[in-house]
């Protein structure tokens, strides 16, 4: 699967001022990692989300989600912006603040499987949940990253959708933001990693509603190589966290993790050809909890990936206290 045709990844990482250049072209959205959150907005007619994921002095980061097709078509529903092309559908969607971010989190991933359903973009790919607070106790007493996995779950089971790769991240602020891609006819293969448990399979202490997602998603078209998205992976092996309090060893671990699901053992384990490695990686985000681990997370993150990878480095919670670091990416 290796070779030395340069492909355009799906996503890439602008500044701000490229977008303005790029949109109303070859662009679904965009997603601002900026120093403010907010709900989904129009720019150049295209839905953007702004996430507070950067500090002040940091440089923000634009992902610019891009399209091969000729028509882009947008649209609203409930609250949800989004814009698709006949085969690929962006969206984005914001809670906000809310006392109870569970009820909320059901209520929005309701309406976007509606959206998915009512559009014909079944096939959901990727999703990223970003939650301020993410560890906090909630108004309910209980922990917003727990709440919300309760209320996305039951939107799950209530429109019986299989789950897809995902991230469930921290953010500086705004609440509870989300965004996803879904396909009309290119077919979402859901991948586990033999090192860790299903997410969904987690034990009660991590929660009464484990999280509703796959470790990777791979995306088929009906010929030709298909791309993967990798969900967020920390320093998990089966359920439990691995190497607290040890930054280096978590990216380790996690990189093994991410080697494990992506390599041609588990491919095949799917009934997928080939096999990927890390520097297969493209468009890469390492999320670090403390601003002190981003020299040393970075540095090992850059011997392992691609000199041709991007990688977006944000400093912020991730859903365990005991884990210091989430990685993800994808391949072109
Ligand atoms: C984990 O493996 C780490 O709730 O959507 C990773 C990816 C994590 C997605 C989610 C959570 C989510 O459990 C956390």
């Amino acid at each position: 699967m290796r070779g030395n045709v340069i492909v355009t990844p799906p996503s890439t990482f602008r500044s701000a001022e490229d977008f303005a250049d790029l949109a109303g072209d070859t662009v679904l959205g965009a997603v601002r990692f900026s120093t403010a959150g907010g709900p989904p907005r129009w720019e150049h007619g295209l839905p953007v989300l702004p996430l507070h994921m950067v500090r002040p002095g940091e440089a923000e980061v634009v992902e610019v989600w891009h399209t091969d097709g000729d028509v882009v078509r947008t649209g609203e529903h409930e609250g949800l912006l989004y814009a698709h092309d006949g085969e690929v559908l962006f969206c984005a969607g914001w809670i906000g603040p809310s006392a109870d971010c569970g009820e909320a989190a059901r209520q929005a991933y309701l309406a976007a499987f509606e959206l998915v359903e009512g559009l014909g973009y079944r096939n959901v790919v990727r999703m990223w949940n970003m939650l301020e607070g993410i560890t906090d106790r909630s108004a309910r007493g209980t922990e917003v990253y727990r709440d919300f996995c309760v209320g996305r779950g039951k939107a799950f089971d209530e429109r019986g959708h299989a789950m897809p790769a995902s991230t469930g991240i921290g953010s500086l602020g705004g609440g509870v933001a989300f965004y996803f891609l879904a396909h009309r006819s290119h077919e979402a293969v859901h991948l586990e990693n033999p090192l860790q448990v299903p997410a969904h399979e987690y034990p009660p202490q991590y929660g009464p509603r484990p999280p509703s997602f796959a470790r990777a998603t791979y995306v088929r078209p009906e010929q030709g190589r298909g791309s993967l998205y990798v969900s967020g992976t920390a320093s998990i092996l089966d359920h439990a966290t691995v190497a607290a309090g040890d930054v280096a060893r978590q990216v380790q671990v996690t990189l093994a993790n991410i080697a494990a699901l992506i390599g041609a053992d588990n491919l095949a384990r799917h009934g997928i050809d080939g096999g990927y490695r890390l520097d297969d990686l493209r468009a890469v985000k390492v999320y670090v909890k403390r601003p002190e681990d981003v020299p040393i997370v970075t540095r090992l993150c850059r011997d392992e990936f691609s000199r041709r990878a991007e990688v977006a480095v944000f400093t912020v919670d991730v859903c365990r206290p005991d884990l210091l670091v989430e990685i993800e990416g994808m391949t072109p």
